[in-house]
């Protein structure tokens, strides 16, 4: 069911995807030129790099982040750090842009009091890829997890509690934002490899922010 609102973001609609779990089309698009400008800001200064897995596979993902804390991955394991290891600095700030973005998503689909204090930002390159995976590094699943699609559209995978679950094929574009919490915290997700593309302020790629309270 699709749900048509006219809001001050302008046109935008929501489609429910299952228990706690809500795409917002479009949500993204009214602020997207300050969006991209933050981004910009903070890339300059945080250079996207490609981690490695526990495993000591490199992830075909680019990641960055923003915040008081950020998502890193390395030969000892998955955590949040404060500092980025490649710097020994902190993360640049958090964006208020970004702040009242998650907080209105989150709030549109009945999450009252969300307090991110890490923005992750994946950058696709055609070919890339994030294997089925659940978020579980973050301290309280009472908070959701919003997700900002900008750039070249991607095939999403919204499995089940169980890596085997068949997983549903949920087509993400520039603008889109969805709200993942209460039921679907914990569900096992992932992104099909990008196909090549090309979009008019991104060229080809695909950035993924995902805006979390991890500690
Ligand atoms: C569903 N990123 O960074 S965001 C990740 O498009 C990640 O870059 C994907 O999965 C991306 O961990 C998907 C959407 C997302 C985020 C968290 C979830 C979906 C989720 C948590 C539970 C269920
Ligand atoms: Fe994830």
């Amino acid at each position: 069911m699709n749900l048509f609102e006219d809001t001050d973001r302008g046109r935008t609609w929501r489609e429910e995807l299952g228990p706690g779990a809500v795409v917002l089309r479009g949500f993204a698009l009214a602020s997207q030129a300050n969006i991209l400008a933050a981004l910009s800001e903070i890339t300059a200064k945080v250079p996207f790099r490609h981690m490695v897995t526990p495993g000591g596979l490199r992830m075909s993902v680019a990641m960055t982040n923003c915040g008081a804390c950020g998502w890193v991955s390395d030969r000892t394991g998955y955590r949040y750090d404060a500092l980025d290891p490649d710097s020994g600095r902190s993360w640049p700030a958090m964006p208020e842009l970004f702040l009242a973005l998650a907080q209105e998503a989150a709030a549109s689909a009945g999450f009252r009091n969300f307090a991110p204090d890490a923005c992750l930002i994946n950058r696709y390159q055609p070919g890339a890829r994030l294997s089925l995976h659940q978020d579980k590094d973050e301290r309280d699943f009472g908070q959701p997890i919003v997700s900002v699609s900008l750039g070249i559209p991607a095939i999403f995978l919204f499995g089940g509690f169980r890596r085997d679950d068949q997983p549903m094929r949920v087509p993400l574009e520039h603008g889109d934002v969805v709200v993942w919490g209460g039921p679907a915290r914990l569900r096992y997700h992932g992104v099909m490899p990008l196909k090549a593309g090309h979009h008019a302020v991104l060229g080809e790629q695909r950035i993924n922010l995902t805006l979390r309270k991890a500690a």
